[in-house]
């Protein structure tokens, strides 16, 4: 582990050399590494690490509410608060066991928490490095107190692409998505595949397990499985946006692209004592 202002972060490495580094603000994961120590995650060079900021990059993670529709700070309050390790946490599934490179981190809320929020919970995120470099990320959230809450959730993925103009997404054809920048209006995308050339600011919704992410010039192909997250946001801030960013540098929407597993449409519901668990796991296919 090492400290960044103060905040701890845990770097975890595979056999090979792959890694991936995770900090307790937040819950977030900063890095993720090829065996050859390449960086596959966007983090902007204007990046705040500095608390109660959340941090430009990565993979934060937008709970309990996705976006500025609720009654929460946009994107929920999880990723700007302090996780702790877990060096006990209860037996995850079998097939979520991701190896021996891995870390269980644990949010409870705070008694300001409770205030914003009134709904005792545990959150419970495994972050791993697979033995074939992949990045695993399993949360696991329970509902603690007496009365049933809802909560939507991202995993919000800053991928590390070479030119936003020669990436294009595949999965997301024939579905229907909620246009952010339309009024959250609902739309049916009509491409066989996404590229793009302006702002993009979508929830795609109820998506297939699987969305690859092609990056021409590095020849790099991002694949997505998730399970238990129905949606899929693709965010894109385009130059405007990204120069009305204080934590973005002005070009660098060029080398981003948001592509996050989460569950938004429809709120997951927990009754008291019940546990939801939701999986993504990035890899990356060597270039064909
Ligand atoms: O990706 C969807 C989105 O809600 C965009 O509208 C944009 O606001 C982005 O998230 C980043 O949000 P943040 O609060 O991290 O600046």
């Amino acid at each position: 582990t090492r400290d960044r202002n103060g905040i701890e972060e845990i770097l975890l490495r595979n056999p090979r050399g792959a890694s991936t580094r995770v900090s307790l603000y937040g819950g977030q994961v900063l890095s993720w590494r090829t065996d050859q120590g390449e960086e596959l995650l966007f983090t902007s060079s204007k990046a705040i690490f500095k608390p109660p900021n959340p941090v430009r990059g990565g993979i934060p993670i937008c709970f309990p509410q996705f976006g500025n529709r609720g009654a929460l700070e946009q994107h929920g309050f999880a990723r700007k608060k302090l996780w702790v390790v877990d060096g006990n946490p209860p037996p995850l599934h079998p097939n979520d066991s991701y190896g021996k490179s891995f870390v269980d981190l644990l949010l409870k809320p705070s008694e300001d928490d409770l205030k914003m929020w009134p709904h005792s919970f545990e959150f419970r995120l495994r972050v791993a490095i697979t033995a074939e470099g992949n990045l695993a990320m399993v949360s696991r959230i329970r509902n603690i107190n007496c009365k049933p809450f809802s909560f939507s959730i991202a995993y919000h993925t800053y991928l590390s692409i070479s030119d936003i103009n020669e990436v294009r997404v595949e999965g997301l054809e024939t579905l229907d998505y909620l246009d952010n920048l339309l009024r959250r209006e609902r739309f049916t995308e009509q491409g066989d595949t996404l590229t793009f050339e302006s702002e993009v600011d979508r929830v795609y919704l109820s998506s297939s397990d699987v969305i690859s992410v092609f990056d021409h010039q590095s020849k790099r192909t991002f694949q997505i499985r998730k399970k238990g997250l129905p949606d899929v946001v693709v965010w894109n801030p385009w130059e405007k946006k990204a120069k009305a960013m204080a934590d973005l540098g002005d070009e660098e929407y060029k080398q981003m692209l948001c592509v996050d597993g989460a569950a938004i449409e429809k709120p997951i519901t927990l009754k008291p004592g019940e546990e939801w668990t939701g999986r993504l796991e990035l890899s990356l296919i060597p270039s064909s």
